[in-house]
């Protein structure tokens, strides 16, 4: 069956949507081919056939399928005989977790390290759309609120400390091996380096190494992108 996905694009092509990466990275996991489709902010309808207005959308055959968790269920569920991205319901619900910190605590604590470097990448069209939508979550223009991030991402830095403590005991948050909780985390960090040089991990970081370690799963995936090397 023919798989598209919906992702956001930027400036010059640039797929900068964490929860987009989710599924690229679920996709490369099961082994899946589909067709990518960029999407703008404002170009909404392209995507006006799923009743809603975010990507990823996901379109298998004549399934539609809307949110990157509810996605990469379905996935499991409809291709069961490849990889799994959770394993088992008790799986299913600790990366429902994973799901709902990396969207509320890691996403805000990234997105003021960065949000004038989003606005930077937007496609043209896509700025005035942008302001209007995110301006009332700071109380500065966007590179006053980056302005002092050298000092700013030690917030962020402890904010991923869980996570650290995770990868001194195992390669990868799912344990051995690589899975959907993993890609939930790794999208965030796809989305700095998708549109910022700026380096919110440090060399060293074993956060910063399981991120490299999965840029270069299957052939590339992540890696195979427009993105700073951050
Ligand atoms: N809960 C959704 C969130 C999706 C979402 O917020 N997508 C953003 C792109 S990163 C979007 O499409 N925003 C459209 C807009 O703000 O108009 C998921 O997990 O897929």
């Amino acid at each position: 069956m023919a798989l598209t996905l919906y992702e956001l694009a930027g400036k010059d092509d640039r797929r900068f949507s964490p929860y987009c990466w989710r599924i690229r990275m679920a996709l490369a996991h099961k082994g899946l081919d589909a067709t990518f489709v960029p999407v703008r902010f404002t170009d909404k309808a392209t995507i006006a056939f799923s009743d809603q207005g975010k990507v990823p959308v996901l379109v298998d055959g004549n399934t539609t399928v809307v949110d990157s968790f509810e996605i990469a269920c379905y996935l499991d569920e409809n291709y069961a005989d490849r990889p799994a991205l959770f394993g088992n319901e008790i799986a299913r619900g600790e990366a429902r977790v994973i799901n709902h910190w990396t969207n509320s605590v890691l996403h805000s604590a990234l997105q003021p390290l960065v949000i004038d470097d989003i606005y930077q990448h937007l496609a043209d069209e896509d700025r005035v759309y942008f302001l209007e939508t995110r301006s009332s979550r700071f109380d500065r223009p966007f590179d006053q609120v980056q302005a002092n991030r050298d000092e700013d991402v030690v917030a962020a830095r402890n904010a991923v400390t869980p996570l650290r403590l995770t990868l001194a005991e195992q390669p990868f948050l799912s344990g051995g091996a690589p899975a959907f909780a993993d890609y939930i985390v790794l999208g965030a960090f796809q989305w700095v380096r998708s549109i910022s040089p700026f380096k919110v991990l440090e060399d060293d970081d074993p956060v910063r190494l399981w991120r490299d370690r999965l840029l270069h799963a299957f052939d590339g995936a992540g890696y195979a992108t427009t993105a700073y090397d951050g």
